[in-house]
């Protein structure tokens, strides 16, 4: 482990002096939290030393994903690291590397992402169930993320991003990206079936209209205002149902698409939501559990399931080929990050508007302010 470590030290140095960048700091600025809901410290800590497995990132950009500010809440039933450095959609450059690592070299461009590390030998990961692993390490959450300016990695879990991308736009695919891609995978839909996107306005739903777009579905968003409402046209939506005004959610919906979206997608932090939409799914239609609200049960009625043949399917994140197919979808342009970029010192504000739902699709931290 020593020996790897004065290895690694002096590859740094060698590739410092090639490219002439500057020397890896010993301390960086960050945002930390203590405990569950405790203050947000943006300041001064320690760059972690990579393990012989792992590479390390400079950070440039983050997104901020509704799961950090779960995380920092403490909303699930699945321990948090603390205290904790949050952030799972870091985009940056490899700046070091461990002594294992043979798929990345210094000057890369890597992304970090919600999955950092599994087992790679049980049933689950054999079969690329990577994210359902019982040994799943979690950036932002079981292992320092992205909200810093150097962070570790995982070299088998990192994402390969093409040189030359725009790393501010590229890092909510990291996490959302992946996500909503899977998503509509499982959601197993043919080109020209509905899909209706529940939350449609927010991180991960700014991103699934467009995924589903590229994958030749119809689309319709539901979400909550007239600003929410532009930005789903804009992004290519076609029909827009606002649930703070529609009375008949489920009518309308059904009318819609004349019969009910063959899949949905939810989003939405809200559980009245979710069960809602089991009801306006069309028979034999899928419905996708995304969005993590805190304690939430998702209900459907047992007659209408069985006589409508309907199917509820939970979808994790995603695994290493599902990351490599979203960033080319990204790459190709098929797919643009709605995203407003602000410092990382301003992470508190993010995660109030966020809450109030305030957020038109991703916030994205810059490390350097
Ligand atoms: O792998 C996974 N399953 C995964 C990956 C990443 C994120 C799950 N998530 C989870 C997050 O933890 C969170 O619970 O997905 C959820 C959404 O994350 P996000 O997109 O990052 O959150 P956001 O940007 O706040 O967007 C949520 C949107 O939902 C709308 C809000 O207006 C906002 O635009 N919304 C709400 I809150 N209530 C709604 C309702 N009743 C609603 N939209 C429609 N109907
Ligand atoms: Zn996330």
């Amino acid at each position: 482990m020593l020996r790897s470590i004065s290895r690694l030290r002096t590859v740094q140095r060698s590739v410092i002096r090639l490219n002439s960048t500057t020397a890896i700091p010993e301390s960086q600025k960050g945002v930390i939290f203590y405990e569950h809901s405790g203050k947000l410290e943006y300041k001064d800590i320690p760059v972690p030393t990579p393990k012989p497995n792992e590479i390390l990132v400079n950070v440039k950009y983050s997104g901020v994903c509704h799961t950090d500010l779960h995380a920092w809440k403490g909303d699930w039933p699945l321990p948090v690291k603390l205290p904790l450095v949050g952030g799972h959609e870091g985009a940056g450059v490899v700046v070091a590397k461990g002594s294992e690592v043979k798929n990345f070299e210094i000057g890369d461009i890597a992304g970090i992402k919600w999955l950092n590390g599994s087992c790679l030998s049980c049933e689950l990961c054999e079969k690329g169930f990577e994210s359902n692993c019982a040994h799943a390490d979690l950036s932002g959450y079981t292992h320092d993320g992205s909200f810093q300016q150097y962070a570790t990695a995982d070299a088998v879990q990192a994402a390969k991003i093409p040189q030359g991308t725009d790393l501010a736009e590229v890092a909510p695919i990291l996490c959302a990206g992946v996500t909503v891609y899977k998503a509509l995978k499982t959601a197993d839909l043919k080109p020209g079936e509905w899909v209706a996107i529940s939350g449609a306005a927010g991180g991960l739903g700014s991103l699934a209209v467009q995924y589903a777009k590229a994958m030749g579905l119809r689309v319709l968003g539901i979400d909550g205002g007239d600003d929410k409402k532009k930005l789903f046209h804009n992004l290519g939506g076609e029909v827009f149902i606002d649930f703070r005004k529609e009375k008949n959610i489920v009518e309308a919906i059904q009318e819609a698409t004349n019969g009910g979206p063959h899949g949905v997608i939810n989003v939405s932090v809200a559980e009245s939501a979710i069960t809602q939409s089991t009801e306006y799914v069309r028979p034999t239609g899928t419905v996708v559990l995304v969005g993590l609200p805190a304690g939430a049960v998702c209900k459907s009625e047992v007659f209408s399931h069985v006589v409508k043949s309907i199917q509820i399917k939970g979808s994790y994140v995603g695994n290493r080929a599902d990351t490599r197919e979203a960033i080319d979808f990204f790459s190709r342009g098929l797919v643009k990050s709605p995203i407003k970029v602000v410092g990382l010192s301003e992470l508190p504000e993010v995660f109030e508007l966020m809450e109030q739902g305030k957020i038109l699709g991703r916030y994205v931290v810059d490390t350097a302010k």
